[in-house]
């Protein structure tokens, strides 16, 4: 089942390779590719899928987010110096309407880096809105090849990165209101920055899963790699559909 559901993505990322000689060259061996499921936070109904390949202190970021408030810009960030996981909504602890960016911190810690589109990335564009991705239709995919601080690259390696997507209409009226007012900026409604989805970023499967199985030759490990490393440029190259198919199967291979 596994080798089936391979060779269609194979064939997507060979066919794109000669547009990414670029990408691929800083994905070098050395480099290391991290993958986050996104589950729901407040029952919010988003979903995604985040990747990065992390190159030194260089990551290349990809990342697909459905079930969102659509024409709204969604705040999003790597987490770290918790425990690298996502909390429940049973962390409410103050009982509100809300599970807040700041009752999630327990699990997924502060923010380390800030997913612009644009510009800074630091923790002080945490809250710029004007720069981080819009939901056209309720979804959007985001990639950037960043710099990440070294406390960030550590957290990653420690497995305490987490990825967390933030803005939520809760009460459905289209646009971020309401009278509970945000823990991170009391000047913006918590519709604003109440996270909606999070997921940890893990050693991605596909660089560890050769390691034992029958097909454990190093053509077929450096295959596998290159799947990775390949399939975060094919994005661009090739466009958002395709990206998404390649992800879906990425995603039924590994749980095959
Ligand atoms: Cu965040």
């Amino acid at each position: 089942m596994r080798k089936a559901l391979a060779l269609p993505t194979i064939a997507i990322a060979a066919a794109a390779f000669p547009l990414m000689a670029m990408s691929t060259a800083s994905a070098h061996e050395g480099a290391s590719s991290y993958q986050a499921d996104l589950g729901t936070l407040n029952q919010s109904g988003v979903t995604g899928t985040g990747m990065v390949t992390l190159d030194g202190n260089t990551a290349t970021v990809m990342i697909e987010a459905t079930g969102l408030l659509a024409g709204a810009p969604h705040a999003q960030h790597f987490h770290i110096g918790a425990q690298g996981t996502c909390p429940t909504d049973a962390a409410n602890k103050d009982g509100d309407a809300f599970l807040s960016t700041t009752e999630g911190a327990p699990f997924y810690g502060e923010i380390g880096t800030s997913l612009t589109l644009t510009g800074d990335t630091s923790p002080d564009s945490g809250l710029a809105v004007d720069r981080f991705p819009t939901a056209e239709g309720g979804s959007f995919t985001y990639n950037r090849t960043l710099e990440v601080t070294e406390d960030v690259h550590k957290a990653f390696e420690a497995g305490t990165a987490v990825l967390v997507v933030h803005g939520f209409d809760q009460n459905g009226s289209g646009t971020y209101d309401g009278d509970v007012k945000s823990d991170l900026d009391p000047t913006l409604p918590q519709e604003a920055t109440a996270p909606v989805a999070c997921g940890a970023l893990n050693t991605a499967q596909m660089g560890t899963a050769p390691s034992g199985g029958a097909e454990t030759g190093a053509g077929s490990t450096a295959g596998i790699e290159n799947q990775g490393a390949i399939g975060v440029g094919a994005l661009a190259a090739v466009g958002a559909a395709a990206a998404g198919a390649v992800a879906y199967r990425r995603r039924q291979a590994d749980q095959a």
